[in-house]
């Protein structure tokens, strides 16, 4: 059976304890490959190789250099692409339609957006009086940490490592990865496209494993760990804020979500749905940015609500690679044994289940699959626990509404705060209503539409600090203030 191997200072090398665990194909329910499994020791390798790298061969390029570095990486996923697209649609089951364009040339785009952004930096600089007559310069110059510990969810695995790894690099450091024990293996095809992009050794490590007592707690309480930036749980997050206190390391949190989406009755009825569909079942819905709270005024209501229930039923679930496959299984069994707690909570609370709900029919080597329905819940009230905590699966409720304060206030009703989509033509309600949500992104008639130099991050439960441009440069460094008496 394939193994999937730690990959330290430039190398594929199995968990010193030699333990292993298995990688299974959501799809199918079937094991495929081993995962090296972890520990302090496998991270102790890797952080002292990137420490190495840091001081040495890394530091000792140019800037310039470097970020050619970067582009060879992004020329390498481009030239593997249909390696890596397999390789994510086995780890996570999802389908060729999402992550052929999301999550692969994501991959490639992330590293050369950094390498041209952080090229393009520039440093200030101000003039200050001194009385004298002379003054005094002072400028300010920009640092890498050393090295970073990345930790990464299942969800868009290449795109969001990536997202962390290109800007860390592109502003100097060296990397250690955890990538999530659900989704190894593009992480490690990535360690072969470093080698042969020529970046030197220690600079890209990746260590497999778990999180709590093995490979991840043991990157966040590593002493010569500068900053870890995560994207994950709220709940890891606390645990990982805990672990980082003691050597005040700097962290960087994207966490979850209960995402609201606003309907107003003069909404491009068509465009609205297009973009509730994919915002609610997209990656199974699977993603941070996803819509599980959906409001819907009340003229628009019945018909938005059975509008969408037909489409959904007209989401084709089942084989990932199949090109006609819009939506594919849940990310483990676990995942969905969480999820159909869910729907039976929310059936007790009183939901009426419009469509969806259980478990679809399918055949063949798919049976053993961790797929759901994609389902839409109504009539439930506000407090129900389904519309308090994160679901992370194909699901959302719909809600009617009459006032725009009233939805506001439903909307804003939640621990969370990563994002909210409005539909609206009416463009002064828009600005205003984006005004008033607390969260970090709104998009407004549209979803997920993304530039990369735009901030990118929670408010509240969903996350500390922001990604994206130059604030994910600015993460991943320290300023230096040099003030020169003229
Ligand atoms: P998770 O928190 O269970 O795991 C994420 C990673 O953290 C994994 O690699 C895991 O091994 C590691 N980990 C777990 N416990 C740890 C510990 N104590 N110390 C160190 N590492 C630890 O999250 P998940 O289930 O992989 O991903 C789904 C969650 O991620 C959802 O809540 C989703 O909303 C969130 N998410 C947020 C964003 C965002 O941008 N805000 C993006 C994607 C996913
Ligand atoms: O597009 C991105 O850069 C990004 N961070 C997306 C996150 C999606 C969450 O699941």
């Amino acid at each position: 059976m394939k193994k999937v191997k730690h990959f330290i200072d430039g190398e594929m090398t199995a968990s010193v304890s030699k333990e292993t665990f298995p990688n299974v194909n959501p799809a199918t329910g079937k094991e495929f490959a081993t995962i090296a499994r972890g520990d302090a020791a496998d991270i102790d390798a890797a952080v002292d190789a990137a420490r190495r790298a840091f001081q040495g061969p890394w530091s000792d390029l140019s800037k310039a250099e470097r970020l050619d570095c970067l582009v060879r990486v992004a020329h390498g996923i481009r030239a593997r692409s249909e390696e890596f697209l397999k390789a994510e649609m086995k780890d996570t089951g999802k389908p060729r339609s999402f992550a052929a364009k999301v999550d692969i040339p994501r991959g490639a785009a992330n590293f050369e957006f950094f390498a041209r952004l952080a090229r393009n930096t520039e440093h200030t600089s101000f003039h200050t009086e001194t009385g004298d007559g002379r003054g005094a310069l002072q400028y300010v110059t920009r640092h890498p940490l050393g090295v970073i510990g990345v930790i990464c969810p299942w969800n868009l695995p290449l795109l969001l490592l990536t997202w962390k790894v290109a800007p860390a690099l592109a502003a100097g450091n060296c990397v250690v990865v955890k990538p999530s024990e659900e989704t190894p293996t593009t992480a490690t095809l990535l360690g072969e496209v470093f080698k042969d992009a020529g970046v030197p050794d220690g600079v890209y490590n990746v260590v497999h494993g778990f999180g709590p007592g093995e490979a991840g707690e043991a990157l966040t309480k590593h002493p010569d760990v500068a900053a870890i930036t995560f994207t994950g749980e709220t709940h890891t997050g606390s645990r990982i804020m805990e672990a980082c206190a003691p050597h005040i390391k700097k962290v960087s949190f994207e966490l979850g979500g209960k995402n609201p989406a606003i309907v107003f009755a003069d909404t491009d009825f068509d465009a609205a749905i297009d973009g509730t569909i994919r915002s609610v079942f997209s990656n199974t819905g699977q993603v941070c940015l996803c819509s599980e709270r959906v409001y819907v005024e009340r003229p628009l209501f019945d018909r938005f609500v059975e509008t969408l229930a037909s489409r959904a039923q007209d989401l084709k679930v089942g084989d990932p690679f199949d090109d006609d496959t819009d939506m594919g299984p849940l990310i483990s069994q676990a995942h969905r044994e969480k999820v159909l707690a869910a729907f039976a909570s929310a059936t007790d609370a009183g939901a009426e289940v419009v469509t969806g709900g259980g478990v679809p029919d399918l055949s063949g080597k798919f049976k053993g699959g961790s797929f759901v329905e994609p389902t839409i819940w109504t009539g439930l009230p506000e407090d129900a626990a389904v519309i308090k905590d994160e679901i992370f699966g194909p699901v959302c409720h719909i809600q009617p509404f009459d006032e725009e304060e009233e939805v506001l206030a439903m909307a804003n009703d939640t621990r969370y705060g990563l994002c909210a989509a409005l539909w609206t033509r009416d463009l002064q309600r828009a600005h205003r209503v984006a005004a008033g949500i607390e969260a970090g992104l709104v998009w407004v008639n549209s979803w997920f539409l993304r530039d990369l130099r735009a901030p990118f991050g929670g408010v509240k439960m969903s996350g500390i600090g922001r990604e994206g441009g130059v604030h994910s440069l600015n993460f991943y460094s320290e300023s230096k203030t040099v003030c020169v008496k003229l």
